[in-house]
């Protein structure tokens, strides 16, 4: 069983799609062990998203995952990381397969309603900067 990070970003919760988002992911039979909604500091956004902070877009995508709530959970199942990545579909929702959240529903690169850990070593990353491990079940 592998674990994974799943964001629904604040353009995720503003558009009422947090329940879509989790019922995608658990009609692939995948497990929510943790969950919670917080809405984030841009410092706090800078920090899990530190790995992009040379990038052209890091103050903007820190700007704009500060705006509103969000709701951050643990995903559990086999091969959960590429899963999640799968239902979520391509960074860019115009080249996001068909019937991925992104392709549904993000309207730009930047606002594309959802996050997932792309590696074990993101996990191991992500998950502890937003549970415990007593908040996983
Ligand atoms: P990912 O979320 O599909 O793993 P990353 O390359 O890790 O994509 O980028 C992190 C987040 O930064 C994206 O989900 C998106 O919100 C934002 N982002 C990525 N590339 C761009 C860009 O070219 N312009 C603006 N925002 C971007
Ligand atoms: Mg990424």
């Amino acid at each position: 069983m592998e674990k994974t990070l799943s964001i629904v970003k604040p353009d995720g919760t503003r558009k009422n799609i947090i329940g879509e988002v989790i019922k995608r992911f658990e009609q692939r039979g995948l497990r929510i062990t943790a969950l919670k909604m917080l809405r984030l500091s841009q410092d706090e956004a800078k920090l899990f998203y530190i790995i992009h902070r040379e990038k052209p877009f890091y103050e903007s995508l820190t700007s704009f995952m500060s705006e509103g709530p969000i709701v951050v959970m643990v995903i559990e199942g086999e091969h959960a990381i590429t899963m999640v990545r799968e239902i979520m579909g391509a960074t860019n929702p115009k080249e996001a397969a068909q019937g991925t959240i992104r392709s549904d529903f993000a309207t730009s690169v930047e606002h594309n309603i959802v996050h997932g850990s792309d590696s074990k070593e993101s996990a191991a990353y992500e998950i502890p900067f937003f549970f415990s491990s007593l908040d996983i079940f």
